[in-house]
């Protein structure tokens, strides 16, 4: 767990520090009681480890731009029920049947630690725990109608129209040759689309949101999305093995395609840096305190985690 920030990469922007401890907080409070079975400490192991936690911070974010109506109990269950969907991507992600890594979050992946039917059981349970913890919500600010809009975003965000059809195209285009706009779709569908649903579900909070803030908000999460994911393609080939908590190179070894490897490293960085700035310009001329929205946007291509 990470609440002590010890393994935590954006020390340096107190306010993330801060919205950690309601984040881990929400998403230990979520998890079933570790002792109940081996799968409850699979799920423990998997969840409560060094994560960077950047989607629940968006939903954070996010409400505190939008200063959205509803009890911080809404948003912490938000966020955990966001984090636990990538954290349950993570796991199946490392199967061998599919990226087959040994290492995530600088220990064992999960079928390592356990073995490949606990791990897959594992992933099995927590993507229904993210949606079933959103069924428990109760604020009366909240309508059934946006309650069941929040759970519909972040379903279809998981699913075949989302991070399920990203990763099954990704295992499609191994060892193949692809271009730029085939790769940025199948990063949309598969690290995307739940970025997307995290700022969207917030929107959906507010009733008064113009439609073309609401879009201007989605455009962002869009550039936010891909400049995240080119920023982990870099990192894959760059990265810090000690820091990053899994071996470099994994993309070429399993001959993906990768932003460096069809743009090259540099015109990646310089892609990043662009939508980025794209990114802040969106949320610059929105009517809103946006400022730690920029200082979180700024920092994904900055990392080194
Ligand atoms: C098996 C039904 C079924 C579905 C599988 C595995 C999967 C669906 C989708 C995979 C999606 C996936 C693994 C996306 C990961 C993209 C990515 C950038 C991961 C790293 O995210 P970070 O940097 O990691 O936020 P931390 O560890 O900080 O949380």
């Amino acid at each position: 767990m990470i609440s002590n920030t010890k393994d935590y990469p954006f020390k340096e922007l107190p306010f993330l520090k801060t919205n950690l401890g309601r984040i881990e907080k929400a998403i230990s409070r979520s998890l079933p009681p570790k002792s109940l079975s081996k799968i409850s400490k699979a799920i423990h192991y998997s969840v409560l480890n060094a994560g960077k936690r950047i989607r629940p911070q968006l939903v954070l974010l996010m409400a505190d731009s939008l200063k959205v109506n509803v009890s911080s109990k809404t948003i912490d269950l938000m966020a955990a029920s966001g984090e636990l969907i990538h954290c349950y991507s993570l796991i199946h992600d490392d199967l061998p049947s599919m990226d087959d890594d040994d290492f995530r979050r600088g220990k064992l992946s999960c079928h390592k630690k356990f073995d490949e039917a606990t791990a897959i059981l594992a992933g099995d349970a927590i993507q229904p725990l993210a949606l079933e913890i959103l069924t428990t919500i109760e604020d009366k600010n909240l309508t059934d109608e946006q309650k069941l809009k929040i759970i519909n975003l972040f379903a279809r965000a998981c699913g075949p129209k989302g991070m399920v059809e990203g990763q099954s195209r990704d295992l499609d285009a191994e060892g193949k040759k692809i271009t730029l706009r085939e790769l940025d779709e199948i990063h949309y569908l598969k690290t995307g689309k739940l970025i997307e649903a995290c700022v969207e579900s917030i929107c959906s909070l507010k009733d008064d949101l113009p439609k073309s803030h609401k879009k201007s908000f989605l455009d962002f999460a869009k550039k936010f999305g891909l400049a995240f994911q080119i920023k982990d393609d870099i990192l894959d080939v760059t990265g810090d093995e000690k820091i990053i908590g899994k071996p470099i190179n994994s993309d070429s070894k399993l001959k993906k395609a990768s932003y460096p490897s069809i743009i090259g490293l540099k015109a990646s960085q310089k892609r990043a840096e662009k939508l980025c700035n794209e990114a802040l310009s969106i949320l610059t001329k929105l009517p809103y305190d946006t400022s730690n929205l920029i200082l979180l946007s700024n920092y994904i291509v900055l990392r080194n985690k």
